[in-house]
């Protein structure tokens, strides 16, 4: 995707730190400078992330580093950057050498994960690949119609059940059609929310197993999508389906509109899961694949004289 659209899907997020930006790459003091800095990282909702790199400043400045103006935000990128290279990602492209690849996806309702395979669809096809979809939403007859449209403007097939199928049948019969018809790929749409949590996750795990009767290892990713702008909540969320399902990494959505965009910085440090995706916008090409360097550029980088974002 091109560095304008994720500068402008960062917008918010970045005029909310370019202030305090500003101060840094300035002659202040220790004190204004911890503050600007603060004002960052608590505005981009890094999270508990915040308070372990100011004591890492203040410690740094108490040595007398750090004290050129213009260090403190080669000091901040850097240190954001490794935050947000993370544990070791799952290699990209993701697919397996033979035979189809299992890609779960799971989240709670909203947090946009049928909008997500309609991206995750258009990304594969646009390098050549075979799709196949099951849509395992049997909960809500909503959800099946959504993921079918996506389907039909892109012709790809989508396995679908009666209204109120076993989503695990449906897996299942998704899965034998997959390695059937020799596709590369099968993307596996979930419910997000059942009578009960207890329910949801006991589905989930039951779907995840079905697929790996059909097609060996499978499913070979499971991807949590989670709402950016639910911020520090999203962590919960990721929690909670980690213990039922083990997850691969994050596709975080709707960083257009969220002044939350740092968030993205600090879900892979607290779960120890890579952000795999970002989601941009609704449509299906507004999809990103994760580059922390990208990323933090579109973060950070003042405006540029004339630019429009
Ligand atoms: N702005 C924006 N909206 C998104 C994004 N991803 C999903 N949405 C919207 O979020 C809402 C819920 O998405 P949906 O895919 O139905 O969520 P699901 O319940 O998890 O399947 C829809 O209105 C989507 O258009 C994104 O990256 N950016
Ligand atoms: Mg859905």
């Amino acid at each position: 995707m091109v560095f304008s659209k994720i500068r402008q899907g960062l917008s918010r997020t970045r005029n909310r730190i370019s202030h305090a930006l500003r101060l840094l790459a300035g002659d202040s003091t220790t004190e204004e400078t911890l503050e600007a800095l603060e004002e960052i990282l608590y505005a981009a909702d890094v999270g508990p992330l915040a308070t372990e790199l100011l004591e890492e400043v203040e410690s740094e400045l108490r040595r007398g580093n750090l004290a050129d103006p213009g260090d403190m935000p080669r000091w901040l990128r850097q240190r954001l950057l490794d935050v947000a290279q993370g544990p070791d990602g799952v290699p990209l492209p993701l697919l397996n050498a033979d035979g189809p690849t299992v890609v779960l996806v799971v989240g709670v309702n909203g947090s946009g994960k049928t909008t997500s395979i309609a991206k995750l669809i258009h990304w594969l096809r646009q390098q050549n690949k075979s799709v196949l979809v099951a849509a395992c939403d049997t909960f809500r007859a909503a959800a099946v119609e959504q993921l079918a449209i996506w389907c039909d403007r892109v012709g790809v097939e989508l396995i679908r059940g009666a209204q109120g199928a076993d989503p695990a049948s449906v897996a299942h019969d998704a899965a034998a059609a997959a390695k059937a018809r020799g596709v590369d790929v099968l993307l596996v749409d979930t419910a997000g929310r059942l009578h009960t949590q207890k329910n949801l996750m006991a589905e989930l795990e039951k779907v995840s197993r079905v697929t790996g009767r059909q097609i060996e290892g499978a499913p070979h990713h499971t991807v949590l999508v989670l709402d950016a702008t639910t911020g520090q909540n999203a962590i919960q969320q990721a929690r909670r389906f980690g213990e039922s399902v083990p997850l691969s990494g994050v596709f975080l959505t709707k960083l257009d509109g969220t002044a939350k965009g740092g968030a993205t910085l600090s879900i892979g440090h607290q779960l120890g899961l890579p952000v795999l995706f970002i989601g941009l916008g609704e449509g299906p090409e507004d999809l990103d694949v994760f580059d922390p360097e990208t990323f933090l550029d579109a973060l950070l980088q003042p405006r540029a004289e004339g630019a429009e974002t």
